[in-house]
């Protein structure tokens, strides 16, 4: 049997969650265009005959302008310390940036070959030809040294059955950590928070959803087996909670009905779901405030 971890780093936007998602086959981790979408470290397993495979989703790392940002970044290279094997999501590029430098020091600093690294080229299905694949690759075998690169579309499948087969290639020999069933520990009302904010941050426009997070304040199952979910979601101005609102209440009720329809599917029951909304300005640079919604680095 093999078994062990498997830490997904990379900038925000590459793809880390959506492959993650695709590799154990369900979608746990929430996705959106925007860039800092994950927060936090979201774990998942995947098993089969072979062993398992704990995956470590992380939240992009990138140049931080608040305390939450701090957050994320430590939460990045904290996880990365933790993994067997680690998968540097990039995608189609013709340079390097401040942040895949930054990435690559990481590695090179923090690794210095030690742990296997897999360069996973995302977004495949954007590449035009082989040659662009190739030069992509080559500006980051200049600057770490992958065991394996491997090109793969998260959003189309491909290949991702490729990169499974090298993550169990890779791992130690171990027992199974979790019992066989498990896809995360992930508690059901930190799931319904984060469906709430893809939802935000997907139907918002471009300032307000980064500066959203969402607390459920009560979460209960009702006799006949359905969920009555009451949940917040706190933004950082006045001005913004109008937006999230929407014109008479029309934007908070999409937000709401398209995150109802998301959770039943993950509690497989009805789901009655009220959302508030609430202004706590500037919490992302208020380590209370941080804390108090969820994002606590001694977790
Ligand atoms: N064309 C294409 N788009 C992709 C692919 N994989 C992911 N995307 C899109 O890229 C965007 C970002 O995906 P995420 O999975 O949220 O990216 P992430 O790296 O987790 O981002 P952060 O959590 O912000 O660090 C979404 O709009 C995805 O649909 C892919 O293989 N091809
Ligand atoms: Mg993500």
């Amino acid at each position: 049997m093999r078994s062990g971890y498997a830490a997904f780093i990379g900038k925000p936007n590459v793809g880390k969650s959506t492959l993650m998602n695709e590799l154990i086959g369900q979608k746990i981790a929430i996705t959106s265009p925007k860039p800092q979408t994950t927060r936090s470290r979201i774990e998942t397993v995947y098993t089969d005959e072979r062993g398992q495979i704990v995956l470590l989703d992380t939240p992009g790392i990138h140049k931080a302008k608040n305390k939450l940002g701090e957050y994320m970044d430590d939460v990045a290279e904290r996880t990365f310390s933790e993994a067997d094997v680690i998968v540097w999501v990039v995608e189609p590029r013709d340079e390097l940036g401040e942040e895949e430098e930054r990435i690559a020091r990481l590695i090179n600093e923090k690794n210095s070959g030690r742990k296997p690294l897999i360069l996973a080229v995302n977004k495949a299905d954007r590449f035009k030809n082989e040659k662009e694949l190739s030069d992509t690759a080559a500006l980051y075998k200049a600057r770490v040294e992958p065991r394996e690169v491997i090109a793969v579309s998260a959003l189309k499948g491909d290949n991702v059955d490729r990169l499974r087969d090298m993550l169990f290639e890779l791992m130690p020999e171990g027992p199974l950590y979790y019992d066989e069933d498990t896809v995360t520990m992930i508690p059901l009302r930190t799931i319904a928070e984060e469906i709430i904010r893809e939802k935000a941050l997907r139907m918002l426009s471009d300032e307000v959803p980064h500066g959203i997070a969402v607390v459920v304040e009560s979460f209960k199952e009702r006799r006949d087996g359905s969920y009555d979910i009451a949940a917040d979601i706190i933004c950082e101005r006045d001005s913004h909670k109008g937006m999230i609102i929407g014109k008479g209440g029309q934007m908070l009720k999409k937000i709401g009905m398209a995150a109802r329809k998301d959770i039943e599917e993950q509690v497989e029951a009805k789901v009655n779901l009220r959302l508030f909304v609430k202004v706590r300005k500037g919490w992302r640079d208020n380590q209370g405030f941080i804390r108090s919604f969820g994002y606590d680095l001694r977790k």
